[in-house]
């Protein structure tokens, strides 16, 4: 009499938990926007004070563009439109954009 044997395949389960990608801010410099206006802008949508916000303001001015901050995408995205939006609505070219960091 034979006996078979029942053989149950082995399966490893490895569960990874992948952190979301962050998205930078970035503050692009113009010529046309008070300082005092991005500094306005900074501390309302970025919860900035004063001095970071200067601060940021002032990097932008004379670099070019600053790193503002990072999120996930999506607070990212909704956060560069609304400082972006409130430029408009005065008249000013403020613009705001985002990077995925990598
Ligand atoms: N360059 C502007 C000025 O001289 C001020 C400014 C700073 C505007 C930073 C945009 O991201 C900016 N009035």
């Amino acid at each position: 009499m034979s006996e078979k044997v029942l053989v149950k395949p082995r399966t490893k389960t490895t569960t990874v938990v992948q952190k979301p990608p962050l998205w930078k801010v970035i503050l692009l410099n113009d010529d046309f926007t008070p300082r005092e206006f991005v500094v306005e802008v900074l501390k309302a949508v970025f919860r900035m004070n004063e001095s970071q916000a200067y601060r940021v303001m002032m990097t932008a001015h004379q670099k070019g563009a600053c790193v503002i901050a990072v999120y996930t995408r999506d607070v990212a995205e909704t956060k560069a439109k609304e400082a972006t939006e409130m430029g408009k609505a005065k008249g000013y070219p403020l613009y705001f954009t985002t990077e995925k960091e990598e």
